[in-house]
């Protein structure tokens, strides 16, 4: 659930406000998980009959340190039209009975409902199963694209696949927006990745501490973007305006599992606020 998910900082009710909650003084030695680069090239083999994902160049700010560029990436075109359509149509019969909520307590995000996916098997019977299988086989290849894309074999934290927490399925409305944030420290792991749906959005990152260090891509309806390592924990990251259309973001993340550099912070971000609802 979200509330797990997100860490709040009290005071990051702005993109401005969230730097003086930022974690400081890390002191863990840097461990490998925050280490692995993402050389291997997830578009190199689309499974046939698959869209072949393209990989959206990212625009980052010219004194970004190098390491950070390999941990965070953008794909297009990751699932066809008639996948993103279904997808569409499970997560709205999977929310239907959630209402939006218009603002939660500390107003990071607004106009939204969300739900975690233990499964996939909206309707009934044999359709209710097909639809698990379907919606499942598409999931697994964008977890396919990411764990290429973070370098997953080379992973101290993964040894014998990354674990996957499951789904969580995220609308906006219309007038919905997240606030910047970094998702809780020990909730989940080093990766957060999200398959856009419905309509184009801005997704911001924004380093903790060097607020000139924003990446900012544009989320298209089937694409996929991950942040991971050092660019999970030292930038925050927002849906910081309406689509004007509303959004559907299916969000993966990885287990937690061991000690992260913010847990051995003082006054990092592991003893920030977390959101009172339900967002992953
Ligand atoms: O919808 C997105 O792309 C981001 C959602 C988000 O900020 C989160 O789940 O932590």
């Amino acid at each position: 659930m979200l509330s797990q998910i997100f860490s709040r900082p009290a005071a990051a009710r702005s993109w401005t406000s969230l730097a003086a909650r930022a974690p400081t003084g890390y002191t863990c030695a840097p461990s490998r998980r925050h280490q692995s680069s993402t050389n291997a090239d997830p578009t190199a083999q689309a499974p046939a009959g698959h869209p072949k994902p393209e990989p959206v160049p990212v625009a980052f700010p010219p004194d970004l340190p190098s390491h950070y560029r390999a941990q965070i990436g953008h794909f297009r075109n990751v699932i066809t039209p008639a996948e993103h359509d279904f997808l569409v149509d499970l997560c709205r019969r999977k929310l239907k009975r959630a209402p939006f909520l218009n603002a939660h307590f500390d107003k990071v995000i607004s106009g939204y409902r969300e739900q975690s996916v233990s499964h996939w098997r909206v309707g009934v019977g044999e359709i209710a199963e097909e639809n698990d299988k379907r919606a499942r086989a598409i999931l697994d290849r964008c977890r396919a694209i990411l764990a290429e894309a973070v370098g997953s074999k080379d992973r101290a934290d993964h040894v014998g696949g990354i674990q996957w927490l499951p789904e969580h399925i995220l609308e906006l409305n219309a007038d919905g927006t997240i606030g910047a944030h970094v998702d809780h420290l020990t909730a989940s792991g080093s990766i957060v990745a999200a398959l856009s749906l419905v309509s184009p959005t801005p997704i911001v990152f924004q380093h903790t501490k060097r607020p000139g260090w924003t990446i900012e891509l544009t989320a298209e309806p089937s694409s996929l973007y991950f942040q991971c390592d050092d660019l999970r924990y030292d930038f925050t990251h927002a849906v910081p305006k309406p689509s004007g259309q509303g959004r559907i973001s299916v969000m993966f993340r990885d287990k937690h599992l061991g000690p992260t550099k913010g847990e051995c912070a003082s006054g990092g971000m592991s003893d920030s606020a977390s959101m009172g609802s339900s967002l992953s």
